[in-house]
């Protein structure tokens, strides 16, 4: 396994330093909240959902067998894992690892249900994985050594084959360890989208728009952006307590505020906001959009001024109640499908919410035909993000056949400077891999979590989708997720059903966090 701690603050080797960046950096001290404002809290009421159900998403699909890879012919996709050159903005090029030489990497069209061969070579000097987020896929193809995926050795080559499933917006991505290095894992630019093509394509529109969002050039950084887009706001005072106890001990031992990853650069694409091509539409066009947050660490937000967005679909999965919204919220990793009606003709910014990453180019310009003028952003609404929108109503879930508690803490700054995370008081060592859950084959499981940290966490279940059962005590049903954002001092319940035979990983996706212990492994049989 490729496990790089430097032990030291790294700016990253290939990472241009904006000249604008400490500029910018000041100004976003005016939206960082410091770590040691603990105390603060949202107090924003929570929204409702009461829309009638429309559909309801699939149930489990049955397991089945995959191939084994043919050892000779012709693959049907080939990626290369190099170190390339991104052009962000004419004069901002940076250099990081890439699929392809592009940023993002390629969108793979698959078909669910059809066979693909696909060739990974890895022509970099240390070991890489390749996961494919968001499928059922058997536990040597998945892409994640914890699970016992082989690594793809420096300039080695391993052939794949699988069975897409299930239909939807996927991606691929990277899946070592950073650690420190923040030229490595998720920092780098490996990712790229993947739409797994249904059997049957619902919703009406008549274009589609991929759209990846993602940071370049990190930095350590000792500063905390405030996490309060959540809904509902409702927390659990005794989690709030063990955070703040474990706070107090970090301070009593003199411990600094921990390392936070911060960024100079911002694309959509990969490119900063007014350097790319323009999303052209035309007036009447109903345009689906499938964004993908490809970030290592960041929740993101995006807006469209004079339009709202019809969400279709959840991290590829359609949604029960396809609900408008004027603003989207993306955990790391999280996908969005929703369409947008373009009814307001001009050259709009679709752009993140927080001023200081659309303006250091987190955004991507939509222009109407024979629209001219500025492009114009303007303010959305005050909005919180819920994932109850969308949910069936009422929230009937079946009860599953057994509950799993979990709890997530950190020592703050607790390794080096770092938060140093725990699942049931263990951090995930990477060196003994093991499983901290046995789970038996074909039951249904509820994760109860916890959130005894300040921190929004994305938690990703590999191999498998789940269904959103409670959110902060208030019951929901019918949202099927890969990963959702379980909020400070929260508690959420996720039910899933057994069906993958193996290791299945569970964590966080912010990489600082699972680099720093906030993963376990699931066994079934
Ligand atoms: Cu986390």
């Amino acid at each position: 396994m490729a496990v790089y701690f430097n032990k030291v603050v790294d700016c990253g080797k290939d990472a241009p330093r904006s000249p604008s960046a400490d500029r910018a950096g000041q100004a976003a001290r005016h939206m960082i909240l410091d770590r040691r404002h603990f105390l603060r809290i949202g107090g924003a009421v929570a929204l409702g959902s009461s829309a009638p159900l429309l559909t309801r998403a699939g149930a489990m699909p049955p397991d089945h067998p995959h191939p084994h890879p043919p050892s000779s012919g012709r693959a049907d996709y080939t990626i290369r894992i190099a170190t390339g050159l991104v052009e962000l903005a004419p004069e901002v090029t940076i250099s990081t690892k890439l699929y392809n030489g592009q940023f993002p990497g390629p969108l793979l069209r698959l078909q669910e249900g059809k066979r693909v061969v696909v060739d990974i070579h890895n022509d970099t000097d240390t070991p890489e994985q390749l996961h494919w987020h968001g499928q059922f896929l058997p536990a040597d193809v998945d892409g994640a050594s914890e699970e016992g995926t082989p690594l793809i050795a420096p300039h080695g080559r391993r052939r794949i084959a699988f069975i897409p499933r299930p239909s939807g917006l996927r991606f691929y991505h990277t899946h070592v360890i950073a650690g420190a290095d923040l030229s490595a894992g998720l920092y780098n630019g490996q990712a790229g989208p993947v739409y797994i093509e249904p059997r049957r394509e619902p919703g009406a529109y008549d274009r589609e728009v991929f759209l990846t969002l993602k940071e370049f050039a990190p930095v350590w950084s000792r500063t905390e952006r405030a996490m309060d887009f959540l809904a509902p706001t409702a927390i659990v005072p005794a989690l709030r307590e063990q955070a703040q106890a474990a706070l107090r001990a970090a301070v009593a031992k003199g411990r600094p505020d921990a390392y936070q990853p911060a960024y100079n650069y911002f694309s959509i694409n990969g490119r900063m906001l007014g350097f790319g091509e323009p999303v052209r539409v035309k007036e009447g066009e109903r345009v689906l959009f499938h964004v993908l947050n490809a970030s290592a660490t960041e929740p993101r937000s995006l807006a469209l001024p004079g339009h709202v967005f019809k969400v279709v679909a959840l991290d590829g999965n359609a949604v029960p109640n396809p609900a408008e919204v004027p603003v989207l919220w993306l955990g790391a990793a999280e996908r969005i499908s929703a369409i947008v009606e373009m009814q307001h003709p001009g050259i709009w910014v679709l752009g993140e919410t927080v001023d200081e990453d659309r303006r250091r180019g987190m955004g991507i310009v939509v222009e109407y035909a024979g629209a001219t003028g500025e492009r114009v952003w303007t303010k959305p609404p005050d909005f919180r993000w819920d994932y109850r929108h969308f949910a069936a109503s009422p929230p009937a879930v079946a009860p599953p056949d057994e509950v799993i508690e979990i709890v997530l803490a950190a020592d703050p700054a607790g390794d080096d400077g770092f938060d140093r995370f725990t699942i049931n008081s263990v951090s995930f060592s990477m060196a003994k891999m093991e499983p901290m859950f046995h789970l038996r084959l074909g039951q249904r499981y509820r994760l109860q979590m916890r959130n005894a940290t300040d921190d929004i966490h994305p938690m990703h279940l590999h191999r498998h989708s789940f269904e959103l059962a409670r959110i902060a005590g208030e019951k929901t049903a019918g949202v099927i997720k890969d990963v959702a954002m379980l909020g400070g001092y929260q508690e959420m319940a996720i039910d899933f059903t057994a069906d993958q035979p193996g290791l299945s990983l569970f964590h966080c996706h912010m990489q600082m966090h699972m680099d720093f212990g906030l993963m376990a492994l699931f066994a079934a049989s």
